[in-house]
């Protein structure tokens, strides 16, 4: 049994649970913000059997797209002092995703 932890681009969450929910996977969807940008993300926790691993992967994968987003270069660490008022593109998910072991599952 594992445990897939996804955070997920608020724009690809609703086409990305829909797919789950069409491939009779479970999941909880819970709201969260990133560290970095503090913009809303969502985080899908998934349990499922090892068996049915790669092909929700594969899901969460065709369904988050990366995108480029523009944010003040000042916002980085290693910004310059001539930076202040410029901004800067980065890359952003797409979905982040961790692959846990599941000790036990349980349903009282
Ligand atoms: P945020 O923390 O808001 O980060 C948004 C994007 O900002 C990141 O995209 C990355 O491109 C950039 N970024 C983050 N920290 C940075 C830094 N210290 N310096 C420069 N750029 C930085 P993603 O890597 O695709 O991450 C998207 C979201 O996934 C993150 O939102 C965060 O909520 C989560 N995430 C990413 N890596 C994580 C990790 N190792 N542990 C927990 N959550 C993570």
């Amino acid at each position: 049994m594992k445990m897939i932890i996804a955070i997920v681009n608020n724009d690809d969450t609703a086409d990305v649970c829909s797919a789950l929910t069409e491939e009779n996977f479970m999941f909880t969807k819970v709201s969260s913000t990133g560290g970095f940008l503090k913009a809303g993300n969502t985080t899908l926790l998934i349990g499922i059997d090892d068996a049915y691993l790669q092909r929700a992967l594969s899901t969460i994968e065709q369904h988050c797209a990366t995108r480029s987003v523009s944010i003040p270069a000042s916002t980085l660490v290693e910004q310059n002092p001539y930076d202040a008022y410029t901004s800067r593109d980065i890359t952003v998910g797409g979905a982040t995703v961790f692959v846990l072991d599941a000790e036990q599952f349980i349903k009282y």
